[in-house]
C-alpha cells in the first residue's frame, strides 16, 4: 500500500479528481491512501498567514518555510530519512516522465507540496524538499495539477490497481513506442472504412501491421524515442518496410 500526502492551500481543487474513476477505485480497494492536507492549519499566527512580501523587493508574494516546515514535520515525521520523498512541483524542476513514475511507484510514501500563484521560499527546497518535478514547459497557477499528473501516472503502475484489460503493461511508453491505431463497430463509418488486414482474421499478419504502425507513427511524430528504444532486427525490417512505403506515397 503506497500513502500518499499532499500539502495544498486548495484541495478542493484536488478532492474530485481523485474520487473518480481508477483513482477513487484503488483508494477503496487500499492500494492507496491519499491524504489532503491544508498547510495553512500549520501557521501560528492569529491571521494563519503563510506568504509574506520577498527580501530585497520585488512583485508577488514568497511562501514562507515555517508553515511547511511545521506540517512536513507533523505528517512525515522529523527524520528526513525515515520520510520519504518530498516531492515539489515546480517549473524549474527535472521533466516527469514514465520512468520517473515507474521509480516512484516503488516507494512506500509520498509528500507533495503544491504552492499557488508565488513562490517558494528557497530554504524549503533546501532542507525539505527530495525531488523537485515539472510536469512540463508551460506555467499554471498552482502545483495542484501537477501533482495530480503524477498521482494519477502513480497509482495506475500499483499492482492491482489496473485489470487485465487496462493493464499497463501494453499500453504506450510500456515498450517506448507510440500506439498503433484501433478501430471499432461499424466496418465503414461515413464512408471510412477500416485497413483489411484486421479483418483477415490472420493473427500473425495482425500483430505485424500493429508492430509496424507503432514504429512508423513514432518515426513521424517522436522520432527521438527511437534512439532509446531496442529494436529487433524484424523491428528494423518493418521500419525499412513502412518508410519506403510513406516514401513512395
Ligand atoms: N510543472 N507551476 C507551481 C507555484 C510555484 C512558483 C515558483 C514553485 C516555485 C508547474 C509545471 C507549474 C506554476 C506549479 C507555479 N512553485 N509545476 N507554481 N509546469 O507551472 O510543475
Amino acid at each position: 500500500m503506497l500513502n500518499i500526502d499532499v500539502l495544498t492551500l486548495f484541495p478542493g481543487i484536488m478532492e474530485g479528481a481523485l474520487r473518480e474513476s481508477i483513482l477513487g477505485r484503488a483508494q477503496t480497494q487500499g492500494h492507496v491512501k491519499i491524504n489532503l492536507t491544508n498547510f495553512r492549519d500549520y501557521a501560528t499566527d492569529k491571521h494563519r498567514t503563510v506568504d509574506d512580501y520577498p527580501y530585497g523587493g520585488g512583485a508577488g508574494m514568497v511562501l514562507k518555510a515555517e508553515p511547511l516546515y511545521r506540517a512536513v514535520e507533523d505528517i512525515g515525521g522529523v527524520d528526513p530519512h525515515a520520510r520519504g520523498r518530498v516531492l515539489l512541483m515546480s517549473p524549474q524542476g527535472v521533466p516527469f516522465s514514465q520512468k520517473l513514475a515507474v521509480e516512484l511507484a516503488r516507494e512506500s510514501r509520498l509528500l507533495f507540496i503544491c504552492g499557488h500563484y508565488e513562490g517558494f521560499d528557497e530554504r524549503i527546497r533546501t532542507g525539505l524538499v527530495t525531488d523537485e518535478i515539472s510536469i512540463g514547459d508551460y506555467v499554471l497557477t498552482g502545483g495542484e495539477l501537477p501533482a495530480l499528473v503524477m498521482i494519477d501516472a502513480v497509482v495506475r503502475l500499483l499492482p492491482g490497481v489496473l485489470g487485465n484489460d487496462e493493464s499497463a503493461q501494453t499500453d504506450s511508453f510500456a515498450d517506448g513506442l507510440l500506439e498503433f491505431p484501433q478501430y471499432t463497430r461499424p466496418e465503414v463509418f461515413r464512408g471510412m472504412g477500416i485497413p483489411p488486414v484486421l479483418l483477415s482474421g490472420h493473427h500473425a499478419q495482425i500483430a505485424k501491421w500493429r508492430r509496424q504502425q507503432s514504429l512508423l507513427r513514432t518515426l513521424q511524430r517522436r522520432p527521438e524515442l527511437l534512439d532509446t528504444v531496442v529494436l529487433t532486427r524484424e523491428d528494423q525490417k518493418l521500419l525499412d518496410d513502412a518508410k519506403r512505403e510513406s516514401d513512395n506515397r
